[in-house]
């Protein structure tokens, strides 16, 4: 890692796995909505040299990163290694957010300018009002909500949508989470995120986004995802973990 810093810049984490079909329009499709972006890809080392188009992209555009990663490793150690990345080169703000057009970049501006104005977590939410999702299947809608609610419940963090992967932070967020302690990928790693954020008492805001279901390209979700997020709720209403720390731990701002 080179050592440029990026102070008053957004960086905007991306993971890939085979995004091929979607990497090369989302990713100007992302830089133009402000000239403060930089995207940092994290991609692992997928079969369809999604990696390679990136590269060549980079040749001509020096807004755009690159860690490559030797195999699928998961989503939740991607955001970590980007959220990272972002911290040292001390970008201003540190977005998450889909290569396959879930999350429609013009979003972006919105979310900025509520940094901008006092929220420390920004999240783009399907369930502000009703259900904002277009082309779900009745089941995977269903199941979404539920785990929402019931992370709600759980977490006893008020926020409508736990689960969103279109969230942008403050760096000092991120400087205040021990990653250490996040051991969760897919959506339990966004639940504890914001639960965390949540303990420290920074600013989380919702405004709402339509959600699309990716038109190219296939879901990685799997069972075993979903299952980790119902468990790990439960571990994180019960353990005591994170109010002992806050005692000892100085919050940054
Ligand atoms: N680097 C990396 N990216 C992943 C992995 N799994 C999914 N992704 C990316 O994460 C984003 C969300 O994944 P997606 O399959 O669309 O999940 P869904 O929206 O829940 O169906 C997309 O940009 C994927 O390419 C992974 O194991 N590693
Ligand atoms: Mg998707």
């Amino acid at each position: 890692m080179t050592k440029d810093i990026k102070t008053g810049r957004y960086l905007i984490i991306v993971p890939t796995y085979n995004e091929i079909m979607n990497i090369k329009e989302f990713i100007p499709a992302v830089l133009k909505r402000d000239k403060k972006i930089d995207i940092l890809i994290i991609d692992d080392n997928s079969p369809d040299k999604t990696a390679r188009a990136v590269k060549n992209i980079m040749k001509k555009n020096n807004r755009v990163f690159i860690l490559e990663r030797e195999g699928k490793m998961g989503l939740g150690t991607a955001y970590i290694e980007g959220f990272k990345y972002g911290i040292e080169k001390k970008y201003k703000y540190i977005f998450e957010m889909d290569a396959d057009f879930s999350h429609n970049p013009k979003y972006l501006i919105k979310m900025i300018e509520s940094l901008n104005k006092g929220a420390d977590v920004i999240i783009g939410s399907r369930y502000i009002h009703g259900v904002s999702v277009a082309h779900w299947p009745l089941k995977r809608l269903m199941l979404s909500k539920f785990a929402n609610i019931y992370a709600s419940i759980m977490t006893g963090v008020k926020v409508k949508d736990l689960t969103a992967g279109f969230v942008g932070y403050k760096r000092k967020v991120l400087e205040n989470i021990d990653f250490h302690y996040i051991k969760a990928s897919g959506y339990a790693f966004q639940i504890e995120m914001k639960y965390k954020s949540h303990l420290w008492d920074f600013k989380l805001k919702e405004i709402p986004i339509i959600f699309a279901d990716r038109e190219k390209g296939e879901s990685k979700i799997s069972k075993k995802i979903v299952y980790e997020a119902l468990f790990r709720c439960v571990t994180l209403r019960f353990s005591k973990k994170p109010e002992k720390l806050k005692k000892y731990l100085k919050k940054k701002h």
